[in-house]
C-alpha cells in the first residue's frame, strides 16, 4: 500500500500517529483513513439526513434541489425525515450510555449481595450520598445492605413509573421549570429511549418540532440519568478521582514488559485486570519470561477510567486504536464496548497480539470471546494476565517497530471533587476568579476523533486558543487524550494560558485543561456547572460557559451535546450533523432554541472560527452577568 507523505501529514497532527500511519502500510494493513478514502463520496441525502428506512415501503430520499420528490412513500417530509433520524440518533447515544450504567448497577447489586468477589465499595461516601438523594434510608443497614437497597432505587431510574428522574434535583429550580414548561422533564431513562423508538415509526410523532423537543428529554434522560449513574456508580466501586501524574502517546508501550492494552468503556473489566496484574506471582512468570514487568494502557474511554482512578497511561485515542496495534508490542488487548472499530480483530492478525471481547453484549471478528460478569471476574482476569504473560514470548521482531522517544506527561483526576479540593474546600475561589475576569469563563471542549477530521488538530487548536484567551478548559474522552499529548495536561502548561489564567493556575499547581473523566464523565462537567449556578443562585444558561465537540463522530456525542444545550450550555460541533436537508431544523436548532433555553447549537469546522464564536458567547455572558 502506498502512503504519502503529504497523505500522512493531513491525516494527523500527533508524531506518533504519523510513524505508525507508515509502518501501517508497510505492513499491509488498512486504517480508518484507507476505508474513509474508499467510501468516497459519501451518500450526500444521507449527509443532509434527508434518507429514511424507516419502513419497508422505503427506502426513501428528499432531493435537495426541489427537483425530484420532496416526500416519502408514506408522506414524510424533509423537516420530518431529519428530524426523526436526528431523534433516532439519540436515542441510540442514550442508550449506549445508559445501559454501561446498568452493568454498574448490576455490580453494585451484587457486591452488596457477596456475589462479586475481587470488587468492592471504595467510596462509601459517594454511597451514603447517593443513598441520601435517592431517599434510601441508611438506618440500622450495613454498607453491604446499604449498597443493595442503592442499587434498587438506581434500577427504578430506568424504568416508567416517575414523573422525574431523582437526579433532576441537582438541577437548578430556574432550569427545571424551563424543562417543566416544555415538557421535556426526563421520566425514565428507558422509557425515554423506548418512545423515542416509538414516535420515529412511521406514522406516530409527524410534528417535526415535537419529535426534538423530546430528543431534548432522551438526551437529558442520559445526561442526568444513564451517564450520571455511570459515574457515581463507578466512583462508589473504583473510587472518586484524584489528581494523579500520568504518560500518553504510544511510547507508553515497553519493548521489554508485557503490553495489556485496555480498550472500550466500562471500568469493569479493566479495574480487575489491574488487580491482577499486581499479582505478585503473575509478575514473576513476567519476569520468568524475560519481561521487566506487566505494563498496562489504555485506549478511549476504558483507558481513561483507569487513568482517572489508578493513573495508568493512555495508548492513545479512538483514530489511534488500529496504529496501536501496528507497534506490534501488544501481547493482549481486551474490548468491552462502544467505539471499537470492527476492524481490529483483523488488523492483529498481522501481529502475534491476542484480541479478547469480555461482554455478552460486544463480539467482534476474529477475537477471542472471554466473558466477564461480576461472579467470575476476579479468576477470569488472572487468567487473562497470565495468558498475555505467556503471549511475550510470541512476539514477531521484523514486525516490532518501539516508538521512539518518551511519552508525553500529564496529569488526570479531575473529579469535582478533587477540583473542589484544589480550589481549597470550596468553590468559592474559581468564582472569584471568573468574577475578577482572571478566568473569562470555562469550556467543556470533548467528544472523538473523525477522519473527516484532520486528527487531533480540531481539538489542540481550539483548545489552545481558550486557554490564551484564560478560558479554563475542561475536557473528557478522546479530546482529553488529544490535549494531553499536545502537552497541555501538565502545570507547566500554564505558560501556554493568558496572564489570568496562568496565575490561578500556578497559584494550585494545576494544568489549564483539566481531565475529568471518560465521556459518560462529561456529567461531572455539568455537575460543576450546576454548583457554580446555585452558588451564584442563577441558572446554567447565565454562566459564562461553553461546549464543544470538534472531532465528533458518534451517536452518543449527539445525545451529550443535545442534553448539554437542553442543561443550558451553548454547544459548537466540529463535525456537521446531519440535519442540513431541512433549514426549519437547522434554524430551530442553532437560533430559536436560544429563546427556548438559553442555549443553542452552532456548528463550526474550523476549529479558530470556533473559539472565536466561544469567546463572543462568554463576553456576552459576562456582560450580561456585569462582569
Ligand atoms: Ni466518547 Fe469514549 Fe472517544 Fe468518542 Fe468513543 S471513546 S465515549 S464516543 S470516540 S470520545
Ligand atoms: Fe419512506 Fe416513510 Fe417508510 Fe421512511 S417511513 S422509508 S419516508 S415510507
Amino acid at each position: 500500500m502506498l502512503l504519502k507523505r503529504e497523505d500522512v501529514q493531513a491525516r494527523t497532527i500527533t508524531e506518533d500517529g504519523r510513524i505508525f500511519m507508515e509502518k501501517a502500510a508497510r505492513d499491509g494493513l488498512e486504517t480508518v483513513w484507507d476505508r474513509y478514502r474508499a467510501q468516497q463520496p459519501q451518500c450526500g441525502f444521507c449527509e443532509l439526513g434527508l434518507s429514511c428506512r424507516n419502513c419497508s415501503m422505503g427506502p426513501c430520499r428528499i432531493d435537495p434541489f426541489g427537483e425530484g420528490p420532496q416526500r416519502g412513500v408514506c408522506g414524510a417530509d424533509a423537516d420530518i425525515i431529519v428530524a426523526r433520524n436526528l431523534g433516532r440518533m439519540i436515542a441510540a447515544g442514550s442508550a449506549s450510555h445508559s445501559d454501561h450504567g446498568r452493568d454498574l448497577v448490576e455490580v453494585l447489586r451484587k457486591v452488596g449481595e457477596g456475589k462479586a468477589p475481587g470488587y468492592g465499595i471504595r467510596s462509601e461516601e459517594k454511597l451514603r450520598k447517593l443513598a441520601s438523594e435517592l431517599g434510601v434510608s441508611e438506618d440500622g443497614q450495613s454498607v453491604e445492605a446499604l449498597a443493595v437497597a442503592v442499587a434498587e432505587a438506581l434500577e427504578e431510574e430506568f424504568g416508567t413509573r416517575k414523573k422525574a428522574l431523582a437526579f433532576v434535583g441537582r438541577v437548578p429550580e430556574k432550569r427545571r421549570r424551563i424543562w417543566e414548561k416544555l415538557g421535556i422533564t426526563p421520566r425514565g431513562i428507558d422509557r425515554e429511549t423506548s418512545e423515542m423508538m416509538h414516535r420515529t415509526h412511521m406514522g406516530v410523532d409527524n410534528d417535526w418540532k415535537s419529535l426534538l423537543l423530546h430528543g431534548l428529554r432522551n438526551a437529558l434522560s442520559d445526561g442526568w440519568g444513564g451517564s450520571l449513574i455511570a459515574t457515581e456508580v463507578s466512583d462508589i466501586l473504583f473510587g472518586i478521582p484524584q489528581p494523579v501524574a500520568s504518560e500518553v502517546n504510544l511510547r507508553v508501550l515497553k519493548e521489554d514488559q508485557v503490553n495489556i492494552v485496555l480498550h472500550g468503556h466500562n471500568p469493569i473489566v479493566s479495574e480487575m485486570i489491574f488487580q491482577a496484574a499486581q499479582d505478585p506471582e503473575l509478575m514473576g512468570l513476567a519476569e520468568e519470561k524475560g519481561a521487566r514487568g506487566i505494563n498496562l494502557a489504555g485506549l478511549c474511554c476504558t483507558g481513561n477510567e483507569l487513568l482517572m482512578r489508578r493513573g495508568i497511561p493512555m495508548a492513545g485515542n479512538h483514530l489511534m486504536t488500529e496504529l496501536a496495534l501496528s507497534t506490534g508490542l501488544i501481547d493482549m488487548m481486551l474490548v468491552d464496548y462502544q467505539c471499537i472499530m470492527p476492524a481490529l480483530g483483523e488488523t492483529a492478525r498481522c501481529y502475534h497480539t491476542r484480541m479478547v471481547s469480555t461482554s455478552d453484549k460486544a463480539k467482534y471478528p476474529f477475537m477471542e470471546h472471554r466473558e466477564f460478569h461480576p461472579e467470575n471476574a476476579r479468576d477470569l482476569a488472572r487468567d487473562l494476565v497470565r495468558e498475555a504473560v505467556e503471549n511475550f514470548v510470541r512476539r514477531i521482531p521484523a514486525k516490532v517497530l518501539s516508538p521512539p522517544g518518551a511519552p508525553v506527561k500529564m496529569m488526570a483526576g479531575f473529579s469535582v471533587e478533587a477540583i473542589v479540593s484544589a480550589l481549597g474546600g470550596s468553590a468559592g475561589p474559581l468564582i472569584d476568579a471568573i468574577k475578577s475576569g482572571a478566568i473569562q469563563g470555562a469550556v467543556g471542549v470533548v467528544g472523538c476523533n473523525n477522519p473527516k477530521i484532520r486528527h487531533d488538530y480540531g481539538h489542540v487548536t481550539l483548545t489552545t486558543r481558550l486557554i490564551e484567551n484564560d478560558v479554563l478548559v475542561v475536557d473528557t474522552g478522546c479530546a482529553a487524550v488529544a490535549h494531553a499529548k499536545a502537552g497541555l495536561k501538565v502545570p507547566e502548561a500554564a505558560e501556554k494560558a493568558g496572564p489570568g489564567l496562568r496565575q490561578v493556575c500556578r497559584a494550585l499547581g494545576i494544568p489549564p485543561v483539566l481531565h475529568m473523566g471518560s465521556c459518560v464523565d462529561n456529567v461531572r462537567i455539568f455537575d460543576l456547572a450546576a454548583a457554580l449556578a446555585h452558588a451564584l443562585g442563577t441558572d446554567i444558561s447565565d454562566l459564562p460557559l461553553a461546549a464543544a465537540a470538534p472531532e465528533w463522530y458518534s451517536e452518543k456525542a449527539v445525545s451529550i451535546a443535545c442534553y448539554a444545550v437542553a442543561s443550558g450550555v451553548y454547544t459548537v460541533l466540529g463535525t456537521p450533523p446531519p440535519i442540513f436537508g431541512s433549514q426549519n431544523i437547522v434554524k430551530l436548532l442553532t437560533e430559536d432554541l436560544e429563546g427556548l433555553l438559553g442555549a443553542s447549537f452552532a456548528v463550526e469546522p474550523d476549529p479558530a472560527r470556533a473559539a472565536d464564536l466561544i469567546l463572543e458567547r462568554i463576553r456576552a455572558k459576562r456582560a450580561a452577568l456585569g462582569l
